[in-house]
């Protein structure tokens, strides 16, 4: 059931931003853009893994999702008409290099060529993520991410499109949320590949971040004036209980989850905590990796959506804590619990410990049971989640984080990986049948947010 929430700030305006505040949303190709098999697209690990039976909650997979591929402009003027000035998309590789031909594929580059035109046109500046989990099969048949030969393709795969549209596009993230690539992907298996081990999943972290601290120096090679940065998804961590017992669990479950990334990124290492828990499980290092993943980037990308809270848990692997759901907390309909002080003490923190630079919440948002009535959908529950996380995020400005703009996950309603499309996360609603776009309250209310309106 969906728990509308109570405690709303009375105002939040724009005018609470500096007026160069970056207001977006964040797409990903795999899950709106459709057009699987069109204009020379190859299979990626997602087509792989939604075809097989029982991947997928509702059995669906990307094959059609928004039809954007085709109907890009209608979703450019969507954004466009929501005042928006910035939006945040991925390039799908297997429209770019199908395994077989030396060239790129000239049609997936003049899609990507054209859409990023239309942005340009409808004063909506491009943030590019070049990686955003739909490796092409034919690379995960040569063993994907665990690879190292993999970090040379992704490689040659940002050089082609850096050339290509790096005279247009100035905001690159090499990838999207590594924990997910690495880890749903291969330690437990929801996502694809659907690998099952913990040492895999390690490697694959690695050699991803191994190949961001390459993709750095060469998109800036490419495009001079570029600004770059990497998505991270991070989450607080809380204590289940006040005991000595799970307040330690806390740092070892923050190990891995946050400071994994974190610490090397910014020339820790990885963590002594989290290796020291791992063993023998931890990834083969090359002389040169750390040095390379530590390239200084221009900006953070951070993917807030919940915290996790959790208890010690003396036989869990390797981590030895569990992550709890007490009933009482305010939770979304996919039961993520709903924290705008969450994010205010995760962004605080990263800059805290951090040298991160610039700050950009490059996904937040929200799944709500949508239902269309009447021609409309009154999402209520979804504008208070965007309301209150917009003044966490004022309050964290004015606590003197250096936040410079915000993403809302998402544009549309979309292919929500092993959920399929039961899980609704748009600020525009989806009718899967017809493929009509209809914005919802939390849509409007964006936009009128956004313009100034209200
Ligand atoms: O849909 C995903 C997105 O692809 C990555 N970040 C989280 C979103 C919601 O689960």
């Amino acid at each position: 059931m969906t728990m509308i929430l109570t405690d709303l700030p009375t105002a939040i305006k724009r005018s609470d931003f500096a007026s160069d505040f970056l207001w977006g949303v964040s797409t990903s190709a795999y899950q709106i853009e459709g057009a699987a098999a069109v204009d020379g697209r190859v299979p990626s690990i997602w087509d792989t893994f939604s075809a097989t039976p029982g991947k997928i909650r509702d059995g669906s997979t990307g094959a059609v999702a928004c039809d954007h591929y085709h109907r890009w402009e209608e979703d450019l003027d969507l954004a466009q008409s929501m005042g928006l000035n910035v939006y945040r998309f991925s390039i799908a590789w297997t429209r770019i290099f199908n395994g077989v031909d030396a060239e790129p594929n000239a049609k997936g580059l003049a899609f990507y060529s054209k859409l990023v035109d239309g942005m340009l046109a409808r004063g909506l500046q491009p943030w590019c993520t070049l990686y955003h989990w739909d490796l092409p099969q034919y690379i995960q048949d040569q063993g994907g991410w665990n690879n190292r030969d993999t970090i040379k393709l992704y490689l040659q795969y940002v050089d082609v499109i850096t050339r290509h549209l790096g005279d247009r596009i100035k905001h690159w993230i090499t990838h999207n949320e590594p924990w997910c690539t690495a880890m749903h992907g291969n330690w437990d298996g929801m996502h694809a590949p659907g690998n099952k081990s913990l040492p895999l999943a390690l490697q694959v972290c690695h050699n991803v971040l191994v190949s961001h601290g390459h993709a750095v120096p060469l998109i800036r090679a490419n495009v001079p004036d570029a600004k770059v940065g990497i998505a991270l998804s991070l989450h607080p961590v809380k204590p289940a209980s006040d005991s000595a017992e799970d307040i330690a669990a806390v740092s070892r479950h923050d190990a891995l989850r946050n400071r994994w990334f974190l610490d090397v990124l910014y020339g820790r290492g990885y963590p002594a905590e989290a290796l020291a828990l791992v063993g023998a499980d931890a990834p083969v290092i090359e002389p040169g990796d750390m040095e390379a993943i530590a390239v200084p980037c221009d900006f953070l990308g951070v993917n807030y959506y919940f915290p996790e809270e959790v208890a010690n848990a003396p036989e869990d692997y390797p981590l030895r804590t569990r992550i709890v759901y007490p009933q009482d907390r305010q939770r979304t309909d996919f039961g993520w619990e709903v924290s705008p002080d969450g994010m205010v003490t995760l962004l605080e923190r990263v800059a805290r410990d951090y040298p991160t630079g610039d700050l950009y919440v490059t996904e937040n948002g929200s799944s709500y049971d949508d239902h269309l009535e009447g021609g409309v959908v009154q999402d209520t529950a979804r504008r208070d989640y965007l309301i209150r996380h917009l003044a966490a995020m004022r309050d964290a400005i004015a606590a003197g984080s250096k936040i410079k703009g915000y993403f809302a996950w998402s544009l549309l309603d979309n292919f929500e990986w092993a959920e399929g499309y039961l899980r609704r996360f748009g600020l525009t609603y989806i009718d899967y049948a017809t493929q009509r776009r209809i914005v919802k309250q939390s849509g409007e209310w964006y936009s009128a947010f956004v313009r100034g309106k209200n």
